[in-house]
């Protein structure tokens, strides 16, 4: 029966989208346009702002509520008198004996045994204590990110069926984009948790997932403006961070969130969100994530509204057509991050992510990173480098020869960036 519904809600999402014809993407750079990018550094009120305190009081939290308001959704405060969190098992001689690994389970709506989200936590033996840790969530199970039998296998019926993913026979078969053993024998934790164990990856107009556990904070909020899908996996991202402040091996003041893709774009918005993201990296993130939006190439506005309405909310929809009119770009979001070390990444074929305006967005927002006093975007030259030459400082950069993926190398040059700037 919840298959042949999921069929229902799938059949009728084909049906609207295939009504209204879609257009090319571009992959021309000379067809991409011509735009003005915001200024972050200007208030909508016309004023210069020139100084952190003007940031901080004043354009940084005007901004933030645009993004809300205007594109994901408005991020939804949290009942911590209903957060538990629970250490079901522990394995202390994973990889060899080189690491332990937990599980924890995350209780947004205690007593309630859901929704919850399942944390795998690979903790370094070796490595002085408190250590600082990556945190990512995956596309298919805990299990598919490792091929260590003890891991559990996700038990998220829901988001089973709506993803395909059919238990042992999927063990590790996503191992590459998680190389445990490479992070901690760097040093560093890491933890990561089934994307849709906070909200399954379809359009059921915000009733599954932690929806619910949203609607006291909703009240004043037009409908509108309520949070969408993107915003519920951040939110869930604070309360898996939530999780790491109460497990002692790790240092959760030097927490680095990753997301790869849509995880990229969740990454972005978590990291403008809730300080406590010591350093946030968007890998592959694109449209809707570190890509500009003003630019024609690859993914658009309008096509990713079509593919995945319920990823943003309703008011974005509006935007559809008259993109120069949104009151901000993604540099902005970028910026939101300042002072704190953000890492923007693309692959040289993943053209439908647009790397060069994944670029420029980093580029862009290097003026708030100044202004706040760090190095921002270093030396980097304004126009896009080199594909496997990183560039920049604080705000870095880099794309990849290859594809739309996230791979040992892009991890390798994030344990780099966490080296530089999270390591006493
Ligand atoms: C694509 C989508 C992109 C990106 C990607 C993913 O189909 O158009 O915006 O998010 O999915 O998350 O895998």
């Amino acid at each position: 029966m919840t298959k042949l519904l999921y069929g229902l809600f799938f059949g009728a999402a084909a049906l609207f989208t295939s009504a209204v014809p879609a257009q090319e993407p571009n992959y021309d750079e000379a067809a991409a346009g011509t735009y003005v990018l915001p200024d972050p550094l200007t208030a909508s009120d016309g004023s210069a702002v020139t100084t952190p305190d003007d940031w901080f009081a004043k354009r940084r939290p005007e901004l933030l509520e645009l993004f809300g308001r205007e594109m994901y959704g408005v991020m939804p405060g949290v009942d911590r008198s209903r957060l538990a969190f629970e250490t079901l098992r522990t394995d202390p001689v994973a990889f060899d004996g080189k690491a332990t690994f937990k599980e924890m389970r995350v209780y947004f709506d205690a007593p309630n045994p859901a929704p919850k989200l399942d944390l795998l936590i690979c903790i370094p033996n070796g490595a002085e204590k408190p250590v600082p840790a990556f945190l990512v969530l995956n596309f298919q199970g805990n299990h598919t990110t490792c091929s260590d039998p003890w891991i559990s296998i996700s038990d998220n019926t829901e988001a089973i069926h709506t993803r395909g993913v059919d238990g042992r026979e999927r063990r590790g078969h996503k191992k590459d984009r998680y190389p445990f053993e490479m992070i901690v024998d760097r040093g560093y934790a890491l933890a990561t948790g089934f994307y849709e164990d906070i909200d399954p990856d379809f359009d059921d107009q915000r009733r599954n997932g932690v929806h619910p556990l949203f609607a006291p904070f909703e009240r004043d909020v037009p409908e509108e403006s309520r949070a969408a899908t993107i915003t519920a996996w951040a939110w869930g991202l604070s309360r898996a961070l939530d999780g790491l402040e109460t497990i002692p091996e790790i240092d959760a003041s030097r927490v680095t969130v990753v997301g790869h893709s849509r995880l990229g774009k969740t990454t972005l918005w978590a990291g403008a969100n809730d300080p406590r993201f010591a350093a946030v990296v968007s890998n592959d993130s694109g449209c809707g994530g570190a890509a500009l939006t003003r630019r024609n190439f690859g993914e658009t506005i309008e096509s990713i509204n079509r593919a995945f309405p319920h990823w943003f909310c309703p008011k974005y929809k509006t935007y559809v057509g008259r993109v120069g009119e949104l009151p901000f770009d993604q540099h902005e979001l970028i910026a939101l991050i300042a002072p704190r070390p953000v890492y923007v990444a693309s692959a040289s074929e993943d053209l439908w992510a647009d790397p060069t305006g994944e670029f420029l967005s980093a580029y862009n927002a290097d003026p708030v990173y100044r202004l706040l006093g760090t190095e921002g975007i270093g030396e980097a030259a304004p126009d896009p480098p080199e594909a496997d030459a990183p560039v920049g400082a604080v705000v870095r950069y880099h794309r990849r020869t290859g594809k739309h993926d996230l791979t040992e190398y892009d991890w390798a040059q994030y344990l780099d960036f966490a080296d530089r700037y999270l390591q006493r």
